[in-house]
């Protein structure tokens, strides 16, 4: 509930400045983690716009740099800018997002996944494909995320801007946690049919988790980045792990 009134300001300030109706808008910080640093995520971004102004840096999502100048990100977060990519941004190396360190790069423009679609899960919008790719209008040189799948891997770390509780919509540092992936069974249980295992992974829980403001942001299991963080019931609920979109449906 709280979460959806969350998301309601968000829709509203984005969709007051950009003067189209929005169907759903980003969302998602990092539950149970702990401050990082972006040295250790170089090429992680904050995906952001100046006329999100209600969050410092205009951050509203994260992304991974995959060539030096294309970034990638959940599709969910960016959908909505598909017209009008120049209001975007990407920033890295700020670990504080008051601040002014590292850099911001211009987004020329956005490719949301082909298949990308919505559906829901109680308040809560499930975005299927979940990934967009933004090209910059520089490239940045700062080392790539690799990626890869999450394989048999049992445990991953996340990293993000994010809240770090369902109820706290103040946070700007980065922070990053180390998250159990407990399967798709665990996410089967809590979602049915909205968890999609081909195009999605299971990751988190009550402990450790995303929230408001991640998404879009990595998943990283054995040195790869495996997963963006894509939606979830709610932040750090017992029962309700996160949901991640998968890279291995990159078109
Ligand atoms: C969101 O609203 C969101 N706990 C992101 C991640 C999760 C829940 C919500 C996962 O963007």
């Amino acid at each position: 509930m709280a979460l959806l009134s969350r998301r309601s300001v968000l829709t509203a300030a984005l969709g007051a400045a950009l003067a189209v109706p929005l169907a759903s808008a980003p969302a998602s910080a990092v539950v149970g983690g702990a401050p990082a640093s972006t040295t250790a995520y170089p090429w992680l971004a904050a995906v952001g716009s100046p006329i999100f102004f209600v969050r410092p840096s205009g951050q509203f999502c994260g992304g991974a740099l995959i060539k030096p100048d294309r970034v990638l990100t959940a599709g969910h977060c960016v959908s909505m800018f598909r017209s009008v990519p120049g209001l975007l941004t990407a920033t890295f190396g700020r670990d504080e997002l008051t601040g002014s360190g590292g850099e911001t790069v211009a987004v020329t423009s956005v490719r949301v996944h082909p298949r990308y679609r919505e559906t829901s899960f109680r308040d809560e919008t499930v975005g299927h494909h979940d990934l967009a790719v933004l090209t910059l209008a520089r490239p940045v040189r700062r080392p790539l995320a690799s990626l890869g799948s999450p394989g048999s891997a049992r445990t991953g770390r996340i990293a993000g801007w994010g809240f770090t509780s369902e109820n706290d919509l103040f946070n700007t540092r980065l922070r990053a946690a180390r998250v159990p992936l407990p399967g798709d069974a665990a996410c089967e249980r809590a979602y049915g049919d909205s968890f999609d295992p081909s195009d999605m992974v299971c990751a988190g829980s009550a402990a450790a988790d995303s929230c408001q403001f991640d998404s879009g942001g990595p998943l990283v299991a054995r040195g790869r980045v495996v997963a963006l963080v894509s939606w979830g019931y709610g932040c750090g609920k017992p029962g309700y792990p996160g949901v991640y979109a998968r890279l291995d449906s990159l078109p």
